[in-house]
């Protein structure tokens, strides 16, 4: 079986890839091991100091590369809103904290809503974007799910700004969706089913 390492530190990501991954099948599974940060014994918080979400996750990934010679993918993702100039986008996990360091949802969520307080255009888009460094190859898979900003939280489920996102052809928002619908259509569903349709096509 071959390992390869998902460089996150962030649960739900790691939920939803290794449920995504186990809808791809007995061939995927059996054919890779799909380790977490804590599995190899990495507690670090990965630098991103990249412009783009490729650079962060190929960053993400070179650590896991560097550091433990292991196969890897990271997912550097966030949300992208219209009337904003396409902000957060990568600073999404720290956006409330102008210095960039701490990682709080709600505040998050808080800033954002209260940014978009007059703004009647409220489309936005998640983005994912995953890096995979293996066999000495670099590939990139990126999906992306439009829809748009509540003008409210609601719901519980998954994290980051699912509650206040209600993906477009829909009427709740992704924390109001059981985890398997949210990745049916989610911005990391698609990039991960184009991860699982290259692992699928090696020897
Ligand atoms: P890792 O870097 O360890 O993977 P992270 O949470 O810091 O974990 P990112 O740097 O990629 O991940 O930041 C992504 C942020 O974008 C995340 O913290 C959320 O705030 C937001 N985000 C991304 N995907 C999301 C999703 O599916 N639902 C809600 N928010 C999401």
């Amino acid at each position: 079986m071959k390992k390869l390492v998902f460089a996150t530190n962030n649960s739900h990501k790691l939920e939803e890839v290794r449920a995504l991954l186990r809808e791809a099948g007995p061939e995927i599974e059996e054919r890779f091991e799909i380790l977490s940060l804590a599995d190899i014994g990495c507690d670090v918080d990965i630098p991103e100091t990249g412009m783009t979400f490729y650079d962060n996750a190929l960053q993400k990934a070179e650590y896991v590369k560097v550091h433990y010679n292991l196969d890897c993918f990271a997912d550097d993702s966030g949300l992208e809103v219209r009337a904003l100039g396409m902000e957060p986008g990568v600073r999404s996990a720290r956006y409330a904290d102008d210095a960039g360091f701490t990682h709080n949802s709600d505040a998050n969520m808080d800033k954002l809503l209260r940014n978009m307080t007059n703004i009647k255009e409220r489309q936005a888009q998640f983005r994912a974007v995953i890096v995979l460094l293996m066999d000495g190859k670099r590939l990139e898979f990126e999906g992306v799910c439009r829809g748009e900003i509540t003008r409210e939280r609601s719901g519980s489920k998954g994290f980051g700004y699912d509650p206040v996102f209600v993906p477009e052809g829909h009427t709740v928002t992704f924390a109001e969706m059981a985890m398997e619908d949210k990745n049916v259509i989610s911005h990391r569903g698609k990039a991960v089913r184009q991860l699982v349709k290259y692992l699928s096509t090696l020897e």
